[in-house]
């Protein structure tokens, strides 16, 4: 068990999962050896680095057998395959030692080098393989699957450089490339003999799988993620090579490897690159065919029967090319009629929207797919002309047909050829299905409303308890008796009578007090700002998006700071705002918010009438890793955007389940949060989903900026030379943004029209956070109630009722 930055512990109690004559000897002979392997030098020298890369070497070898072992077991009946362009997993040593009950033994096989766990562990890179929640899901999904020793894959792109790493210079965002496995990665396995090959019209490329283990918590089951990387079709193109076409061939290769080269850095947003459908068509064509391929091997090649024993979860639009692309492979390569082909691919995909954002509903040039994939294009041009056709005998209106047809506009729909051909339509929180039913996909939920259904987001209880919170997870340990809530979550939910108990209550206290000291010491150490861990941490971590509202939360600080400064005794609840977040490189106004906090932490860190009342910490570089310091850390947990904007959200589930309180709007899976703690001990405020329409029908930003004592003063601040945007104009752009008419003006996220109730509920939770023992009770209750956020809550609900799928007997 990792307990902090300094020590390392692990529960002594248990025996080892991987028994054997003597493990700690074991391991400490087979790190010896994997580590010289790696650093060709003794252990005792080597390099944190260098001991991670032999740990996790070491690791890889514990469980390649029962890894092997489950992939067959999992072929052996009807298996699900998760397609996302995305995997955000974080780093990965730390997560298996657990799964393995090996942190004890690795502790002392390390040390026996003269070296030390917390180094070792700290070396790691983040896998940053995905943006934010989307792919933070997927990777949440895989762990739950593998410890429910679900039959489940997941398939994705390997990409050379992950999310770009984010500096601050000057209070600026700069964004630099995150070569993330350049020094050698050992939980990735090359198959080259798995290897397909992916035709475009203008390339033809080798896709090499690179496998990942995925470990279960208490199991031996072991799953697959499988990441795709592109390669040219030969090593050499040897008469290139031999002639004046040196460089040629050279440039051709690069082409090749740029595919995989780089993840689009945008959240929420898509871009209309050829880059991106080619990523796209690539990670799923490699992937239908090493599944079709293994169909055929097993059951012959009449492929009738492929739905039986194959489902395909599309995690957002990114991968709905599979859809025209299993068409191809089972019309070209398998010689099916239309209506077979059909059939089989209706029963196969389930689709899962995370968005209602217009932005994000990704379209394509009709010429793109021209230039790409003329096949596929004439395949999406059938389904578009067979559609037309089920629609107008179904009786639908003509310019509605136009609008939900694949082809339209001269553009590719992906959503709408998503809707039309999976039998599954789900999205991730309650209010947004109800959304997507009455608005975003209203006309599909018309047609079809047996196709709709809600799977709530969850996030898994092994990462974002267990490992990064260790003083709490002992602390319910000894209130379960035993370890059982690790892959049981619910069996929380009757501790909450003991909520009037002072000594676990105490208990509690000193936990997060703890959790708080070593966040504080980290920071300091990472980014040097004092904080003082007896100040309420309100921490803001997530993208940077005009519609999650950091905004609102700068204004709250900056009016904080003015209310001080006009009443230097005043007498509030010390409070450290804490941000992380990237903003899309090329989403100015997230970069100008970005700015304007650190700004704001400049003006008021550095003030010494303020003292310790008032404190701005950015974590830069916000990512997986940084999450799981600040989250046990944390004491309110600030989910703010505009009612009916955010899908679910997933970051306020790891809060809860950290004994963080949300302040919150009734926005995604915020409602089921509330519903599941009780509004008494959560701060909900601001304008509700359904109220938004009207009230913003009639909203005048300017008149409410007036009306709301201390905003005018706090929106001034952009431009009246308190805060400085080193010239850019980037904070008279946001004053513009909430004051000026127009589309790109009108406050359209309700900043200024929230901000009063926004005040009134966090000014209230810094109050009762006060009474340290009442603010504790709230937070046990929080941590008792967060079962249903499980994400193995989640992925049960998929198993059952979309993907039918049973554990796999062992
Ligand atoms: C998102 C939603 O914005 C977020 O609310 C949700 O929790 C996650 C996972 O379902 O999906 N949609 C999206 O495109 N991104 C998300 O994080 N990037």
């Amino acid at each position: 068990r990792w307990a902090g930055p300094t020590t390392v512990e692990s529960r002594a109690s248990l025996p080892p999962l991987i028994q054997g004559e003597n493990v700690t000897s074991d391991l400490t002979s087979s790190l010896g050896s994997f580590t010289r392997a790696v650093a060709g030098r003794s252990p005792e020298s080597s390099t944190p680095l260098e001991v991670w890369a032999g740990l996790s070497a070491t690791i890889v070898d514990r469980i390649a057998e029962d890894w092997e072992q489950s992939a067959l077991r999992a072929s052996a009946g009807r298996q699900q395959h998760y397609f996302s362009a995305e995997f955000l997993m974080g780093r990965a040593l730390l997560n298996n030692l657990t799964n393995l009950n090996l942190v004890d033994d690795a502790k002392k096989a390390v040390e026996a080098y003269g070296q030390n766990l917390s180094d070792v562990l700290e070396a790691e890179r983040d896998a940053a393989l995905g943006n934010g929640g989307l792919g933070r899901l997927a990777a949440c999904f895989l762990d739950s699957c593998a410890t429910l020793d679900l039959p489940v894959t997941g398939y994705g792109i390997l990409y050379r450089y992950g999310l770009f790493k984010q500096s601050f210079e000057n209070g600026f965002q700069h964004e630099h490339p995150d070569p993330w496995m350049e020094e050698g990665y050992p939980f990735v396995v090359r198959r080259e003999e798995q290897s397909r090959y992916v035709k475009f019209d203008d390339m033809d490329v080798r896709a090499v799988p690179y496998d990942m283990p995925i470990t279960g918590y208490g199991t031996n089951n072991v799953g697959t993620l499988r990441l795709w990387k592109s390669e040219p079709m030969e090593e050499f193109d040897y008469d290139a090579f031999n002639s004046q076409r040196f460089t040629d061939a050279i440039v051709e290769r690069e082409r090749v490897a740029d595919l995989c080269r780089v993840l689009y850095p945008n959240d929420t947003t898509y871009e209309g690159k050829v880059l991106r459908v080619r990523q796209q068509y690539f990670f799923v064509s490699a992937s239908l065919q090493a599944m079709v391929d293994a169909y055929v091997e097993k059951h012959g090649d009449d492929l009738t029967g492929f739905a039986e024993y194959n489902c395909i979860q599309l995690n957002d639009t990114h991968p709905v090319l599979a859809i025209p692309e299993l068409m191809r492979i089972l019309l070209d390569d398998h010689g099916m009629t239309w209506e077979d082909a059909w059939e089989v691919t209706t029963r196969t995909f389930a689709y899962t929207n995370h968005t209602t954002l217009a932005e994000a509903l990704e379209t394509w040039e009709y010429s793109i797919f021209q230039q790409l994939f003329g096949r596929v294009l004439e395949i999406v041009a059938e389904i578009d002309r067979r559609f037309r056709i089920d629609m107008a005998q179904r009786g639908i209106a003509d310019h509605r047909v136009d609008y939900l047809a694949p082809i339209s506009n001269g553009r590719i729909h992906m959503a709408w050829i998503a809707c039309y051909a999976s039998f599954s339509i789900n999205g991730v929180a309650a209010i947004h299905t109800n959304i997507l039913k009455k608005d975003t996909l209203q006309d599909w939920y018309q047609i079809w409303p047996e196709k709709f259904n809600n799977k709530t987001n969850g996030v898994t209880p092994r990462r974002w308890l267990n490992q990064c919170n260790p003083r709490l997870a002992r602390l319910l340990d000894k209130q379960v008796g035993s370890d059982a809530w690790v892959s049981d979550l619910d069996l929380l939910k009757p501790l909450a009578k003991k909520v009037k108990g002072k000594r676990l209550i105490n208990e509690l206290i000193k936990v997060k007090k703890a959790n708080k000291q070593d966040f504080a010491d980290w920071i300091e150490k990472r980014q040097g700002i004092t904080i003082n861990p007896d100040a309420a941490f309100d921490v803001q971590i997530k993208r940077l998006h005009e519609y999650k509202r950091q905004l609102l939360n700068a204004f709250y600080v900056l009016d904080r700071y003015f209310q001080i400064k006009d009443d230097p005794s005043l007498d509030v609840t010390p409070s450290v705002a804490i941000f992380g977040a990237k903003a899309a490189p090329g989403y100015f106004r997230a970069k100008a918010i970005i700015k304007l906090i650190n700004e704001i932490a400049e003006l008021v860190n550095n003030d010494p009438e303020i003292g310790d009342r008032l404190k701005v910490v950015f974590i830069e570089n916000y990512n997986v890793s940084p999450a799981e310091k600040v989250i046990p850390a944390a004491d309110i947990s600030e989910q703010i955007s505009t009612a009916g904007k955010e899908a679910s959200g997933t970051g306020n589930m790891k809060f809860m389940m950290n004994g963080a309180l949300t302040l919150g709007t009734l926005d995604g899976a915020n409602v089921e949060i509330v519903d599941a703690v009780g509004e008494n001990n959560a701060y909900i405020f601001g304008a509700k989903e359904e109220e938004l329409p009207e009230l913003m029908a009639s909203y005048d930003p300017y008149a409410t900026m007036e009306a709301t004592p201390g905003l005018t003063r706090v929106v001034n601040a952009l431009t009246d030379g308190t805060l400085n945007d080193g010239g850019s104009g980037m904070f008279a752009d946001i004053r513009r943004s909430l004051l000026e008419s127009g589309p790109d003006g009108s406050d359209v996220y309700y900043v200024l029209g929230d901000f009063a109730s926004y005040r009134e509920a966090r000014d209230r939770a810094l109050e009762d956070y006060r009474d340290e023992v009442e603010w504790a009770r709230k937070c046990w209750l929080n941590i008792c109630a967060s079962g249903r956020f499980s994400s193995d809550r989640t992925i049960r609900d998929y198993a059952n009722e979309v993907w039918h799928i049973e554990p796999i007997e062992k």
